[in-house]
């Protein structure tokens, strides 16, 4: 062995070397380079190792708003005479589980030509005692004359904080009252017809907004 690795280091200088011989060489070249890859292994594996996994996880929060009429005190009248108001309690709830601000928009139509919308008008309050004397108190929102096409009521659905947006926890109630009143002043033109008035209530998350 020893004579071939010498031959390996430094072979003779013939030019031609035996088949057999030749075949030895090459095995121990082999057998000598496996050796060094085996201690090369043993040295590796000697090494103690570990590995810990974390993991995360990431759900995100919802928005939704509820807006329920009362059954006792509810919105909209039959055989009004000037005069009259009609109120109704709305129960405001945030059902979701993020801190959201609302707003509150409307829109009214007429059944007949007569623009009997235009005749009714409209305060909202944030009173949970809806009856004949709230409005005594401040109105968060107006409206004289109940328009054609959507406008707002309280705050804005514009995206951020905008004057008269209502915060609401989560889980969070409150309760307005909306009072609809037909003016004394109302003239006969408007005697048996019919308007209808469709309240939205638009929320956005107030985090990051
Ligand atoms: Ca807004």
């Amino acid at each position: 062995m020893d004579d071939l690795i010498r031959e390996m280091i430094d072979p003779p200088r013939t030019t031609r070397v035996d088949p057999a011989r030749r075949a030895r060489l090459i095995a121990t070249t082999v057998t000598v380079a496996l050796a060094a890859a085996g201690v090369t292994s043993l040295t590796t594996g000697a090494l103690f190792t570990d590995t810990q996994t974390m993991p995360s996880d990431f759900t995100t929060g919802t928005v939704d708003i509820a807006a329920v009429m009362s059954p006792t005190v509810t919105l909209g009248a039959g055989n009004m005479a000037p005069g009259d108001s009609s109120y109704g309690s709305v129960t405001v709830s945030n059902a979701g589980s993020l801190e959201l601000r609302y707003s509150i928009s409307l829109v009214a139509t007429n059944d007949q030509v007569a623009d009997l919308a235009g005749e009714l008008d409209l305060a909202v309050y944030a009173d949970p005692a809806c009856a004949a004397g709230v409005e005594a108190g401040t109105a968060i929102g107006t409206d004289e004359g109940l328009p054609l096409v959507s406008t707002g009521l309280v705050g804005s659905s514009a995206t951020g904080a905008n004057l008269g947006d209502r915060p609401l926890g989560a889980g969070s109630t409150e309760t307005l009252c909306f009072v609809v009143h037909l003016p004394a002043a109302t003239t006969n033109a408007f005697q048996g017809t019919t308007a209808d008035l469709t309240l939205t209530f638009d929320a956005e998350q107030t985090v990051n907004n």
